[in-house]
C-alpha cells in the first residue's frame, strides 16, 4: 500500500516505476549486493518503518545537502522525506526560526536513542565556540545537546567526518570534525561518509543498509562503510586499468607515452584516497572529476586541505 503511494507520488514528478527500480538496482549495486537484492532494496525504501532523522549543519559550504538534493535524482528529497522522517534539517524544511527549533527538540524527546542524526560541517570550538552559533547556542553546546543521545550519528562530508576545509591550517575557528569536538562525550555510534562534497548515494545506501538489515554498515578502521571506501581511487581508475591492460601502448606509440593518460604525474592523488567515485560517478552515473581530465585532490581523506595541496603536485 505504502509503496503504490510512493510511486503515485514519484510518478507526479515524472518519475516512472522503471526509473525508481533502476535507482534502486543502483542502491543495490552501491551497497556490493547481488542484483536479485534490488526487490528488497525497493521494498526497504518504500515500507512502512520511518526512523526519525535529525539534520545538523554546522561549520560548513552546503555542498554536502546540494549534492545530495540538487544533482544526481531530483526527486531524491520526495523519497528521502517519504522513507525517514526528516524532522529538522535547515536547508530542507519548510520552517523557520522558533518552528524549526521545537521540531528539532521534539523529535529528540520524543524519540530518545532512537533517532538517526546526520551531521555536515565541523564544530568550532575556539573561544568557547563563539565562532559558530545557531539560535544563541553553540554548535558545541547543540552536538553535545543532541548527538550523544542518537541512535547512531552519520556524519555525511568530510568537514564533520575529519574537520575538512573549515579546519585547514591555520584553523583560526579551531573547528574539529564531530567525533574530536565532542569527545568521551559521544557515546554513540558513528559512521562517516567523507567527500567534499561527498556523493549522496552513499548516504541513501547507508540508509537503506540500516533499514534492510537493522543494523549500520560494516566500517573500516577510519568509520567509514566498506562498500564504498573499501578501495581507493587508484584500484578502480579505468584511466589506471586502461594503461595497465597495455590498451594505449599501441595508441600513444611507447609506454611512457600511454602513462601519460594516467593523471599521477598531474598530481592526482587516487593511489592515496579511498572512495568509490570511479565507480557510482555523479549526475546520474555520467562522470567523475577524474573522467573528466582532472586529477583527485584526496577530498575525502583526513586533513586533505593540507596534506594532499599542492594539488597538481605529484605525490
Ligand atoms: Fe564540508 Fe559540507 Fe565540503 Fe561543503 O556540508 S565536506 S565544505 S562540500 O558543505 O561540509
Amino acid at each position: 500500500m505504502k509503496q503504490e503511494k510512493v510511486f503515485a507520488q514519484l510518478e507526479q514528478k515524472g518519475v516512472s516505476r522503471r526509473d525508481f527500480l533502476k535507482f534502486c538496482s543502483f542502491v543495490s549495486a552501491t551497497m556490493g549486493l547481488a542484483p536479485s537484492m534490488t526487490p528488497k532494496v525497493a521494498e526497504a525504501l518504500t515500507a512502512p518503518q520511518r526512523p526519525p532523522v535529525v539534520w545538523l549543519s554546522f561549520s560548513e559550504c552546503t555542498g554536502c545537502p546540494e549534492s545530495l538534493l540538487r544533482t544526481t535524482y531530483p526527486w531524491i528529497d520526495e523519497l528521502l522525506l517519504e522513507i525517514i522522517s526528516l524532522d529538522y534539517s535547515e536547508t530542507v524544511m519548510a520552517a523557520s526560526g522558533q518552528a524549526a527549533e521545537d521540531a528539532l527538540h521534539a523529535t529528540v524527546k520524543k524519540h530518545p536513542g532512537k533517532f538517526i542524526c546526520v551531521v555536515d560541517g565541523a564544530i568550532p570550538t575556539a573561544e568557547n565556540g563563539v565562532y559558530g552559533m545557531i539560535n544563541g547556542k553553540t554548535m558545541i553546546e547543540i552536538a553535545k545537546e543532541i548527538c550523544p543521545k542518537a541512535l547512531a550519528n552519520i556524519c555525511i562530508g568530510t568537514c564533520s567526518s575529519f574537520g575538512g576545509v573549515a579546519a585547514a591550517k591555520p584553523n583560526p575557528t579551531g573547528a574539529k570534525d564531530l567525533e574530536s569536538a565532542l569527545g568521551p562525550a559521544l557515546t554513540t555510534p558513528v559512521v562517516k561518509i567523507p567527500g567534499c562534497p561527498p556523493n549522496g548515494i552513499n548516504l541513501v545506501a547507508t540508509i537503506v543498509n540500516f533499514l534492510l538489515f537493522g543494523k549500520l554498515p560494516d566500517l573500516d578502521a577510519k568509520k567509514r562503510p566498506l562498500f564504498a571506501y573499501g578501495k581507493t581511487i587508484h584500484d578502480t581508475c579505468p584511466r589506471r586499468s586502461h594503461y595497465e591492460m597495455g590498451e594505449f601502448v599501441t595508441e600513444f606509440g611507447s609506454k611512457e607515452a600511454a602513462l601519460g593518460y594516467c593523471l599521477f604525474q598531474l598530481g592526482c592523488k587516487g593511489p592515496e584516497t579511498y572512495n568509490n567515485c570511479a565507480i557510482v560517478k555523479w549526475n546520474d552515473g555520467t562522470s567523475w572529476p577524474v573522467q573528466a581530465g582532472h586529477p583527485c585532490i584526496g577530498c575525502s581523506e583526513p586533513d586533505f586541505w593540507d596534506k594532499m595541496s599542492p594539488f597538481y603536485k605529484s605525490l
